[in-house]
């Protein structure tokens, strides 16, 4: 076992000690995070492909909900069935694997006392992630579904349409369309896949209709943007959608004013956040775990990451003071003065 997953292995290697891992077993529960993005969905499905040929059989699970439209019409494409990770008797699995989120990193919910067998991932490695029987982590590769397409090139397995739509999907979403944190490998697998892909169902599936509460949530988002110099932050309250937050950060951050955005609101009995910039002096992962510090988890890439701090048990004053504090360290660490407030779209309260 390499102890440097970032070392540089050949393909045909890396899924021979994956195949070695699987040997003699018959069950697979495969991990996603809490609300799982197109990477995550997809890489999990080719994940469960690659364990089928090994004699596998896979669930797909999380502890949150798919609730972004565009990644429940993938969802509904790849014909999955995502189960809920809280629900499940975990001793049933002969095998646990994580793909696109690591143990103990707050965006999933594998309880702390399970170690995954395998975990393939694109984030910076985690600590507990190294005691994993096998890891692949690549954190220069912009979408762990480039990493997956090469394990099924590796095993000689041509993905389904569906599969190659949705890996093909995964790395557009991840890269902002290659733009964004991209490897020559994730180029090379983008085109492999786009040419198997169902290219009608991929632009059908990115422009998904969407229900009216969305564009409450919308508005509810625009009303409370405030402008804080080259920083831009929003509060969109109780939401019953926590990929909004990711969604509305990446709005705000296409102000032409502010390369700094940050959108929180409270899911459940947590508040989660999504820092998204396009100042590349600074770490977007780096600056949420400064913001969320020993209170929650957070992490992520340069111009993205998001973080989860739990608000279980709290009122509403305690809940006003955190969400106070938190765009205190947001701007402090940013170096932006605090009292130069407006709000984003004027005459709106
Ligand atoms: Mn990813």
């Amino acid at each position: 076992m390499k102890k440097d997953s970032s070392q540089p292995v050949n393909a045909l290697s890396r899924l021979k000690r994956l195949q070695a891992v699987f040997a003699e077993k018959k069950s697979l529960l495969i991990v996603m995070q809490d609300f799982p993005d197109p990477d995550a969905i997809a890489s999990a499905a080719a994940l469960r492909e690659i364990a089928l040929r090994s004699g596998i059989q896979s669930s797909l699970a999380s502890g949150g909900i798919v609730s972004r439209a565009e990644n429940r019409a993938l969802v509904r494409y790849l014909d999955l069935n995502i189960i809920n990770l809280n629900k499940l008797d975990l001793a049933r699995y002969d095998l646990i694997a994580m793909v696109d989120t690591q143990p103990a990193t707050g965006n999933n919910s594998l309880a702390a006392g399970y170690l995954p067998h395998i975990v393939i991932d694109h984030h910076p490695i985690h600590r507990a992630t190294r005691r994993a029987q096998f890891h692949d982590i690549r954190r220069r590769y912009g979408a762990t579904s480039t990493m997956l397409f090469e394990y099924m090139k590796a095993a000689g397995i041509k993905p389904s349409t569906p599969l190659a739509t949705a890996l093909t999907y995964g790395i557009r979403s991840d890269t902002s369309d290659l733009g964004r944190e991209t490897t020559a490998a994730d180029i090379s697998a983008f085109f492999e896949l786009y040419v198997m892909a169902n290219k009608r169902k991929l632009s059908r599936i990115e422009v998904e209709r969407l229900p009216r509460p969305y564009f409450s949530l919308l508005a509810r988002g625009l009303a409370n943007a405030r402008l804080f110099g080259h920083c831009v932050i929003t509060d969109l309250g109780e939401i019953d959608n926590p990929d909004m937050i990711g969604e509305v950060a990446d709005l705000l951050l296409r102000n032409e004013e502010s390369d700094w955005a940050l959108c929180f609101g409270i899911f459940e009995t947590r508040m989660l956040l999504s820092i998204r910039t396009s100042d590349l002096q600074q770490d977007a992962g780096k600056v949420i775990a400064r913001i969320v510090g020993r209170r929650g988890s957070g992490g992520g890439h340069n111009t993205m990451a998001g973080g989860q701090i739990s608000v279980d048990g709290e009122n509403a004053a305690a809940v006003n003071a955190l969400k106070r504090d938190v765009i205190k360290r947001y701007l402090k660490i940013l170096k932006q003065d605090g009292s130069s407030e407006e709000k984003l779209v004027k005459g709106e309260k």
